[in-house]
């Protein structure tokens, strides 16, 4: 049953003693929400603790020395940023019957749980958790505002998306009237990478390939690549090397070939504005959005690349007509 904030806020002040869930592989949001309203529900009187089935980055460690978990037999389940109880990665199978109250943000989703609470014009999670907070009258202290706003840093790429509002806008400044080290969140979310990193990306430049002037670019991700780097690097150092292709100046249409299994290849294309990515995807029944979409393919390398870069070179060449 769709819940409004009103009665969100309504639910979470009639039960008590709450476990609340991220989804797996965490992101800056569904921690942010978890651990803000962690504390909001105990500085209301009740006891809550967070669980996630995935490590948190660490980028994001600094958000779990803002909360205390409590000992206790939890009663009422909440999840935060889960738009498939799939997401819940290894708590699905535990917990996924349980969820009676889902905060989210997700315009598509599948329900799961007794209550949802979902704006999909919310840029992030968080500022559902801030509105929760204002209608529950709980003020907020810095370590909660530090929390939302890492969520909403997090899904807006720091209020640059075109998802950020100016009630985005509102409640960061709300943020950051509370006083908030907003420039060190920001500098270890968005500028600083780990050294493993900085040279996995490196590698990755130094092998991509150049199309239509320039106008294509295409990074390729072998599994001998990703092993290499493997103990060199966390999990999440794997996360968003899609973006890169496009971020060199000229790239029109940037292709990222991440190799899954020996036949197995995982496309992503980001293009700009006058290119469709998601019709390029469909034509190897892929499929996503106008600016980012993907699709699999199998063969070999050579042949993946035979099939997918004449599309790819079609596009660009005639600005996704
Ligand atoms: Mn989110």
């Amino acid at each position: 049953m769709l819940v409004n904030v009103e009665r969100a806020a309504r639910i979470l002040g009639e039960y008590d003693d709450y476990l609340i869930l991220s989804h797996a592989n965490p992101d800056g949001d569904t921690l942010g929400c978890a651990y803000a309203l962690c504390r909001i529900l105990q500085k209301a009187g009740k006891r809550a603790k967070c669980l996630c089935a995935d490590e948190i980055p660490y980028k994001m460690k600094f958000l779990t020395d803002q909360v205390q978990n409590q000992e206790f037999e939890h009663k009422t389940v909440v999840s935060v940023d889960v738009a498939d109880r799939k997401l819940l990665g290894g708590l699905n199978q535990v917990y996924g019957d349980d969820v009676f109250l889902a905060i989210d943000h997700h315009g598509s989703r599948t329900e799961f749980a007794e209550f949802t609470l979902v704006d999909p014009d919310a840029a992030a999670a968080c500022e559902l958790i801030y509105k929760i907070a204002e209608t529950m009258d709980i003020p907020l202290d810095s370590q909660t505002a530090v929390c939302l706003y890492t969520g909403i840093a997090t899904d807006t790429g720091c209020f640059r998306f075109s998802n950020t509002t100016s009630a985005t806008h509102y409640i960061a400044h709300k943020l950051i009237d509370i006083g908030i080290p907003f420039e060190k969140i920001n500098y270890r979310l968005f500028d600083m990478k780990s050294k493993g990193r900085m040279r996995l990306e490196h590698e990755i430049f130094e092998n991509m390939e150049f199309y239509c002037e320039d106008r294509v670019a295409v990074s390729i991700l072998t599994l001998a690549l990703i092993n290499k780097y493997k103990g060199e690097v966390d999990v999440e150092d794997f996360n968003g090397l899609a973006g890169m292709p496009r971020q060199i100046e000229g790239v029109e249409v940037g292709v990222t070939i991440k190799q899954k299994d020996d036949n197995v290849f995982k496309i992503s294309i980001r293009t700009s504005d006058e290119i469709d990515a998601a019709k390029i995807c469909e034509k190897f029944d892929g499929g996503g959005h106008a600016r980012a979409a993907g699709c699999t393919l199998e063969g070999t390398l050579e042949e993946v690349k035979a099939r997918l870069l004449p599309a790819v070179i079609e596009a660009a060449e005639n600005g996704g007509e």
